[in-house]
């Protein structure tokens, strides 16, 4: 039977959207964390999906769940494409679920349309992209650059979880983890929300990704003495959460002044404030932040982390409290995207008549450890105002149909380009 073009389905992609999103902690929605009986059955759903869309499906030893179709050159690389399906928690319905289904629709599509492509085809929904419980993100990404050490498989949750376990009980091999390095991959496509208001905001369908930043997150302790809020007096106190004001206020001036300079993008944010014991009437004896660092420059989050350093110390004693320890949760480096895949989906979306925008990336993406392993590209498309890590979170069917669009074209321009 002669090969028909293959044609994106939008129908059947904001079916799996929807139907991805009704997998959630119904008092929490959307929320499908890691690791979570939730996120076992989102995986289940993806994996009938891809094995309808004709892929051989598997998990590797890094809990990554990839489905894949072979192509006519024997041993020819793979080009890949996928996202993440976990959530933050109260997230939202397409930050990373958007990637992965769209790039089983693609897979779909060339499927229906009899079209064999000459390199294998992958789609990959990576394991916990977010910060998980065990405070480290990516992990899937890493163990397919491997770069997921035993230290980070010997991490412990707040549930006494030790990472290892929880990568087996989701079908990954911990004791094989160096099995889930990739170096077969001839290229990855990410397709993924902007996260942000530019391409809404200029009415232009296709974000080209140029760069991804590089995330630090860094956990800081103070102790101090716990003591009663109306007997202790101002002057003999120890008050560990006034050490972690100070250290909070020190990290959004410095990151202000950071974030001024025009040619590099750098944020920091004090996203997690812990007090202990956390009554109204106590003087709080504990107190623990987790910044999140974040710039398209390393030398920069180096910088912003010496200062953070000695201002952590100095807060500590302003407070009269003690700095217990300052450690290192997860580190990823900034990443590029490669210059012929750029060009590569901008030609696709011209091609298809879609205005398409070169963007950076300021949050992070699976897409940064896959660019130490082989060249990527990211394609955005826009959400509604730009809002994202919430349920308010967005697309339009048209804006996903649209990706994905561009992505099938930018897979078989790149099938063609890339021949051994
Ligand atoms: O935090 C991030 O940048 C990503 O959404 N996980
Ligand atoms: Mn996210
Ligand atoms: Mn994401």
């Amino acid at each position: 039977m002669m090969a028909s073009v293959p044609k994106i389905n939008v129908d059947r992609l904001w079916s799996d959207i929807i139907s991805l999103g009704e997998i959630t902690d119904p008092a929490l929605p959307y929320t499908r964390r890691s690791f979570s009986p939730l996120f076992d059955e989102g995986r289940a759903m993806l994996s009938r999906r891809m094995a309808e869309a004709g892929l051989t499906v598997r998990v590797d030893a890094a809990g990554n769940l990839i489905g894949r179709r072979d192509g006519r050159l024997e041993n020819a690389p793979a080009i890949a494409m996928g996202s993440h399906s976990d959530t933050v928690p109260a997230g939202g319905r397409f930050d990373g679920i958007a990637g992965v289904v769209a790039a089983i629709e693609v897979a779909c599509a060339i499927a229906e349309s009899g079209h064999q492509t000459s390199h294998p085809i992958e789609v990959i929904d990576f394991l916990a992209e977010e910060p998980s419980t065990f405070g480290l993100s990516c992990i899937g990404s890493r163990g397919m650059a491997s770069q997921l050490d035993g230290a980070m498989l010997a991490m412990i949750d707040g549930e006494g979880r030790v990472l290892a376990d929880a990568l087996r009980a989701v079908g990954g091999e911990p004791d094989s983890i160096a099995t889930a390095g990739r170096n077969d991959l001839a290229a990855f496509l990410e397709l993924h929300i902007e996260q942000g208001p530019v391409l809404e905001n200029k009415n232009i369908p296709i974000g080209v990704v140029s760069s991804i930043v590089g995330i630090r997150r860094i956990e800081i302790e103070f102790e101090g003495m716990p003591a009663h809020a109306g007997t202790a007096p101002m002057n003999l106190r120890q008050d560990a959460g006034y050490a972690g004001a100070l250290t909070n206020v020190a990290v959004r001036q410095h990151a202000e002044a950071f974030s001024a300079r025009e040619d590099r993008y750098f944020v920091a944010t004090t996203g997690i404030m812990l007090l202990h014991p956390g009554g109204s009437n106590v003087v709080p004896g504990r107190c623990k932040l987790v910044i999140d660092v974040r710039s398209s420059d390393a030398a920069l989050i180096e910088e912003f982390t010496e200062i953070l350093d000695r201002e952590s110390l100095f807060s500590a004693d302003l407070a009269k409290v003690r700095r217990i320890s300052m450690k290192l949760l997860s580190d990823g480096v900034p990443a590029h995207c490669d210059q012929r895949i750029r060009s590569c989906i901008r030609d696709s979306a011209v091609s298809l008549g879609c205005p398409a925008l070169d963007i950076a990336s300021g949050a992070g993406h699976d897409a940064a450890f896959i660019a130490t392993i082989c060249p990527v590209g990211m394609i955005f498309i826009p959400c509604l105002r730009g809002m994202s890590h919430t349920p308010d979170e967005y697309s339009t069917a048209d804006e996903l149909g649209t990706g994905a669009a561009v992505m099938l074209e930018a897979v078989l321009r790149l099938d063609a380009m890339l021949i051994p």
